[in-house]
């Protein structure tokens, strides 16, 4: 398991590059050009300005999150053929700089979604709260026009996909799953040969939450239809960026046994804990197995079993000791997350090679 902390660039993040170089055990960033909209191609020299910075600490830039898809692909526009061209430009330009794993989604125009950003847990710390009932309930127009009136960011969400809200929405209405599918694949079939022959795992990351939102369909939310994507285009290029947070949000999905089966087409883990509540609601709480839903214990024993050499991060942390920054993406509570995967990772190898050793004993004294 190699290690990595996502940062979103100098002017863009509380946390800088000599904080994470301290985090025990921690090797490379995470890391995009937050500034480029969907569908640009991200300029070489811009991408070599990451490394520079990176290597004046010794971490490493392997790992990009996310290369975001434009809309026109996910719709199926024709256009999408020239922003198809375009994300294979950067692929090239990213592997040139020596990027091994690009994470991306496939969600309908939104990102990650939550309803409170900093909802209080019962230690005094605030985290990131999904509440199914509000945005069950929200109409997608009204929604947008609450944005529109209002200086609103969303965590997750670029800028630019903000405005052009209710046409994008207009333009969803008779896309079905099975046209996301399709969509999907078209986009696979085409950058996924280029992502082999610069030896890069494309990574795509599940929906968060794993079901849809606001009427736009997503598929990536279950282990059945991970399966179905590493069909579109069988390829080791073809990989997934396994969100034991995003998956976990909904309590049918066993991220286990999705590690167990996937482990091999698994670059990237994302590893995080989440609370559900029976109505649906979810807390994002600390990393530790006993305070969420999530089984992280059971989680990094499968990577571990199966030999997970890929890029593993802590995923959002809380909001404690009165850090103000990213919502989720503060220090604190990730560096305490890297701590809970390598102390249970160690504990893991510690046991396996104990046994080995008494297996090689056994071996040696019936000899
Ligand atoms: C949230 C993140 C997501 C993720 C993208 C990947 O914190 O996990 O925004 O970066 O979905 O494309």
């Amino acid at each position: 398991m190699k290690m990595v902390f996502r940062w979103y660039g100098e002017n863009n993040d509380t946390v800088s590059l000599d904080q994470i170089k301290q985090i025990p055990g921690t090797e490379g960033i995470v890391w995009a050009l937050h500034d480029l909209a969907a569908g640009e191609v991200w300029p070489l020299e811009r991408i070599q300005e990451v490394k520079e910075q990176a290597d004046q600490y010794g971490l490493h830039i392997e790992v990009v999150e996310s290369v975001n898809v434009h809309e026109d692909i996910k719709l199926g526009l024709p256009s999408r053929d020239q922003y198809i061209e375009n994300y294979k430009k950067t692929i090239e330009n990213l592997a040139q700089i020596g990027v091994k794993v690009i994470c991306y989604n496939f969600m309908p125009v939104f990102d990650w979604t939550r309803t409170d950003l900093y909802k209080p847990l019962e230690d005094g710390s605030t985290a990131l709260f999904y509440e199914k009932s509000k945005v069950d309930q929200m109409d997608p127009y009204e929604l947008v026009e609450k944005i529109a009136g209002s200086d609103v960011t969303m965590p997750g969400w670029e800028p630019e996909r903000l405005k052009n809200l209710s046409a994008l929405f207009d333009a969803y209405k008779h896309v079905t799953e099975e046209d996301l599918w399709d969509n999907l694949k078209y986009f696979l079939e085409q950058i996924i040969p280029v992502a082999e022959i610069h030896d890069i795992k494309m990574a795509i990351h599940p929906d968060d939450p794993p079901w849809p939102v606001f009427g736009l369909p997503r598929i990536m939310t279950c282990q059945e239809n991970f399966r179905r994507l590493l069909t579109l285009v069988d390829s080791p290029s073809n990989g997934i960026t396994l969100c034991s947070g995003s998956l976990g949000a909904n309590p049918d999905n066993h991220i286990v046994n999705m590690i167990n089966e996937f482990a091999d087409r698994i670059p990237f883990a994302h590893i995080r804990n989440v609370r559900i509540y029976e109505n649906g609601d979810f807390i994002e709480t600390s990393h530790r197995t006993q305070d969420g839903s999530v089984d992280i214990t059971g989680i990094v024993e499968a990577y571990h079993q199966n030999g997970f050499t890929g890029y593993a991060r802590p995923d959002h942390g809380r909001h404690i000791w009165n850090e103000e920054c990213r919502p989720g993406y503060g220090l604190y509570d990730r560096a305490l997350g890297i701590m809970y995967l390598w102390g249970l990772w160690d504990a893991f190898e510690r046991r396996k090679q104990n046994e080995l050793a008494q297996t090689t004993t056994k071996s040696v004294s019936t000899i």
